[in-house]
């Protein structure tokens, strides 16, 4: 099994393959490990690999061209790869998992840093997103190395025996919103407007709504276990409505509709 991590950081990886199981598996070729640093991809002459966000806020957001580039240049050398971003909205690691990634050719483990990386690159360049829990990190690269390490103990012949993994649990608030940063067209793909406008009110009810829809699809079961707020349940009840208007539209206008518009009792 092939892994290649993307980071700004590769030294951190050495101390961490060269030794035990993994240093092991490596030897046993058993597994690649290899480090790509994502500075390597920034075209400008101080390497730069991150900007400030569209809309404003606080912290940076990693930039979408020399993650590309990085990516890019991972799936040349890996193509039949899995692209993985660590990041606190993917769906949660644990032991089913690691064994899915364990039977897999192998995996490009993207790590983002400073507040993440520009969606762009979330929705067009990575194949699952995978967080290790709920709590931020400063950086993906422990994620990956829980990864790898989890992952690769299941390779038979890695391990000699059976270990058993206790699975964590968490309720907690709401997942991001999407960030995106300059420039505000990549590869065709525009920033949305809202967050050019400078309307600090809309773009944070842009913010929540956007953070809201993602934790409606990706994880329900925050919402179901939070106090919602007022604007967050009047943010529901609207969706509910869009949502009432689209089956009574299709009950009248759709491919089943009743003749004369008639409404089942
Ligand atoms: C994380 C997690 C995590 C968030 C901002 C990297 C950091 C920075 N990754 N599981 N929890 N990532 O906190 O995987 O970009």
């Amino acid at each position: 099994m092939n892994f290649i991590v993307l980071t700004i950081f590769p030294e951190m990886f050495n101390p961490f393959w060269e030794h035990g199981i993994i240093r092991r598996a490596v030897n046993q070729e058993k597994i690649s490990v290899s480090a790509i640093d994502v500075r390597d991809f920034a075209e400008d002459k101080h390497h730069i690999t991150d900007d400030r966000p569209y809309g404003g806020g606080c912290g940076m957001i990693m930039k979408p061209e020399p993650l590309a580039g990085a990516i890019r240049a991972a799936e040349k050398k890996a193509p039949l790869s899995k692209k993985i971003l660590l990041t606190p909205q993917g769906r949660r690691f644990d032991q089913s998992v690691a064994q899915e990634f364990a039977s897999l050719d192998g995996l490009i483990l993207v790590c983002g840093r400073y507040e993440g990386v520009d969606e762009r690159i979330c929705h067009d360049f990575i194949d699952d997103e995978i967080s290790i829990g709920d709590y931020i990190l400063t950086g993906g690269e422990l994620a990956a190395m829980v990864i790898i390490d989890a992952a690769t103990r299941l390779i038979p012949g890695v391990l000699g025996g059976k270990d058993s993994a206790e699975k964590d649990s968490f309720s907690d608030s709401v997942l991001e919103h999407a960030h995106y940063t300059r420039p505000r067209i990549f590869e065709d793909v525009e920033v949305p407007s809202v967050l050019l406008s400078g309307n600090h009110k809309e773009i944070e009810k842009w913010r929540l709504e956007t953070s809201l829809i993602r934790t409606f699809l990706k994880r329900r079961d925050l919402l179901e276990n939070r106090p919602l707020s007022s604007q967050e349940i009047e943010i529901l009840k609207k969706w509910c409505l869009d949502i009432e208007k689209i089956i009574h539209d299709q009950s009248l206008f759709g491919p089943d509709a009743l003749s004369g518009g008639q409404q089942e009792g």
